[in-house]
């Protein structure tokens, strides 16, 4: 029997784990398995053509929030041209309401609810011998006469039972990927927003299986692992074991976790800022409102001060990124209320912050209590709201202003010192700077057209002079600092005028190079010659002392060092300029 088993990947990079794992349980008995994985942006055409030549007797589809638009059509025409083929769907956007789904996909033969290994194995079993559906526990399918009927869920699995998911032969199509990873199944919180709050209980993998799988990721050059684990920390030495052997064999692979930081352990958070290595580990933390009314409706228990308490203790670290997640439109979250969680969780300072909305996901709580909220959202898939009766679609859509300017301004670290200093110097709040400059970004059309690095940082410019920003003088020197640090070479062109001309510049090149030390031992200990300067460093002034950002009576030198072989980035040298004299 050859089974094709098939996914639409929201991006190139991610992977599919589910696939790996339903191909490691059938494999002993079903060994003719294709995995084949698509993106959402793939050619409908494409997709279909590449499973037809491999003609198979069964295809298993993932399904998930964001492929489900993209798989319906996929499956219309393999049904045209396989007439005969078997369809199985499965995955978590098809397990709640999956009788909508039979109805809606008349091509799909089976749904598998729920965790599918053991389950799609069964089925395999009955397609490959006397066909008896009805005996298949975590199923819908379609009797003889065409009636969609449902069996009992199957009991959960001993998660010792699945192999490996992660192949040799497969390992090398992974190291540029992100590799998805498990150490356990469930979430022992609640929130009504989540699919992971229906199911009951965690269950673990055996940890020296758990090692074993991390070693054998981290020797094929795997760069990245994404534990997905619903709170990674939930099991304190569990997650102690793991931190504790990827520090000791990480081998430069970066992993991300999902951390509940509220119930993270300062000695924990302590062992990680004495021994993690820099750089290796990110933590993703949902904080998604500091709103006590909304949290206590969709059942989410949160203590913010100790939240907050391990996000700065991890950032005093500077060892692991953390990314903070928020989402707007909860139940009795206004516009108001957003902008407080917003400020809240931007004031601790975590390298990035994600602004999504309430999606009413299928089988969530939330979904089943939308009209109590006056909730209207989204037809099909991604269900996101549209607003509800506290929150109007004009506020939803305000709200997407900001996001927009998050992203880029804040979270692709283009202009760190700029939007610090303009959050705390000259707008009320950080809100109230990326709702500002997101409605002025709209005004202008900005959202219909693509942009530069430069054009980024001449739109900001725009919007605070269009404003009357205060200190204006000192925001673009920070804004020529945060540029030049984005380049590794010399930048060849500046968007802001000069503010040396051509002559004072070679003077000033003349003098360092003569006199090195005029910008500090650590500039001296470069030796740079009169070329190596004009080649290598950019002159410019800024009018601010560089350590306080108080205006200087005279405009600071600030030269930018672009080394041979440097990472990123330039090395700033700064000197107060004195009346009369060049440098
Ligand atoms: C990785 C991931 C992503 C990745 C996608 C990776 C990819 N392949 O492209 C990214 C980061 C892009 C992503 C984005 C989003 N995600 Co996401 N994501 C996950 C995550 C963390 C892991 C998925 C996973 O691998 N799980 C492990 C596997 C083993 O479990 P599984 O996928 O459920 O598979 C089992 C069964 O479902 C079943 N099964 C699955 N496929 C099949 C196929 C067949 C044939 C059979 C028989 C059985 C079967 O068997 C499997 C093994 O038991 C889950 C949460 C979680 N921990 O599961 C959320 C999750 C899937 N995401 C979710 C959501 C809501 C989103 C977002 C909408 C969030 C947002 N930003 O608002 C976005 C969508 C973006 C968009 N474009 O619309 C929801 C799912 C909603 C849904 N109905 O699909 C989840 C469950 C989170 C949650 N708890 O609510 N996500
Ligand atoms: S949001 Fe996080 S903590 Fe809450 S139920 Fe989902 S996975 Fe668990």
């Amino acid at each position: 029997m050859k089974i094709v088993l098939a996914t639409l990947n929201a991006k190139y990079i991610h992977s599919s784990l589910a696939l790996r794992y339903l191909r490691a349980y059938a494999r002993a008995d079903f060994p003719n398995i294709d995995l084949c994985e698509y993106t959402i942006k793939d050619v409908t055409m494409n997709v279909v053509a590449d499973i037809y030549k491999r003609k198979p007797d069964v295809i298993g589809f993932s399904c998930y929030i964001w492929n489900i638009e993209e798989t319906i059509p996929i499956l219309q025409m393999l049904r045209k041209v396989l007439p005969d083929v078997k369809i199985v769907l499965g995955g978590p956007e098809v397990t709640y309401d999956s009788e909508y789904f039979m109805n809606r996909i008349p091509e799909a033969d089976v749904i598998v609810f729920g965790e599918g290994e053991k389950t799609f194995h069964h089925v395999l079993t009955e397609f490959k011998g006397r066909n008896r559906l009805e005996l298949v526990p975590g199923i819908l399918y379609r009797d003889e006469e065409g009636k969609v009927k449902r069996t009992f869920p199957r009991d959960k699995l001993d998660l010792d039972e699945i192999p490996t998911p992660f192949d040799d032969d497969d390992l090398p199509t992974l190291t540029n990927r992100v590799v998805y990873f498990e150490c356990s199944r469930g979430c022992p919180f609640t929130c009504s927003y989540c699919l992971s709050s229906i199911e009951s209980g965690v269950r673990y993998f055996d940890l020296d299986r758990t090692l074993r799988d991390l070693k054998r990721l981290i020797d094929a050059g795997v760069k990245t692992v994404k534990f997905v684990d619903r709170t990674f920390n939930i099991h304190r030495r569990y997650a102690l074991s793991v931190f504790d052997f990827l520090i000791k064999n990480h081998n430069g692979t970066i992993f991300q976790f999902e951390i509940t930081a509220d119930i993270l352990k300062p000695d924990v958070v302590q062992y990680l800022a004495e021994n993690a290595p820099p750089g290796i580990f990110r933590f993703e933390i949902g904080v998604q409102s500091t709103n006590d009314l909304t949290n206590s409706i969709v059942k989410r228990k949160q203590d913010f001060e100790k939240l907050s308490d391990t996000v700065r203790s991890v950032k005093a670290s500077g060892k692991i990124d953390q990314h903070l997640d928020l989402i707007a439109g909860l139940p009795e979250e206004d516009y108001d209320s957003f902008r407080k969680t917003f400020n809240d969780v931007f004031a601790l300072g975590a390298e990035e912050l994600q602004l999504g909305f309430l999606k009413m996901l299928r089988g969530t709580g939330v979904r089943h209590e939308a009209p109590q909220y006056g909730y209207v959202f989204m037809e099909n898939s991604p269900y996101e709201i549209l607003g509800n009766n506290v929150l109007s679609f004009d506020d939803v859509i305000r709200i997407k202003r900001v996001e927009d300017v998050l992203e880029k301004y804040w979270n692709a670290h283009r202009t760190e010192r700029t939007v610090t200093y303009l959050i705390q110097r000259e707008f009320q709040s950080a809100f109230d700077f990326f709702q500002e400059f997101g409605d002025y970004w709209e005004e202008q059309g900005w959202n219909r057209i693509g942009h530069q690095l430069e054009d980024l940082f001449k739109r900001l410019y725009a919007f605070l002079d269009a404003r009357g920003t205060n200190n204006l003088d000192i925001a673009l020197g920070l804004m020529k600092l945060d540029y030049l640090q984005a380049f590794k070479n010399k930048p060849r062109g500046i968007w802001w005028e000069r503010t040396l001309s051509k002559e004072e510049s070679q003077e000033i090149i003349r003098e360092l190079a003569e006199r090195p030390e005029i910008l500090g031992e650590r500039f001296a200990a470069l030796r740079l010659s009169e070329a190596d300067i004009h080649k290598h460093c950019l002159l410019e002034t800024v009018p601010f002392h560089p350590a306080t950002l108080e205006r200087s009576e005279e405009s600071e030198l600030l030269l930018a060092f672009y080394g041979r072989g440097q990472e990123a980035g330039a090395t700033y040298f700064y000197k107060q300029r004195e009346r009369e004299r060049v440098v």
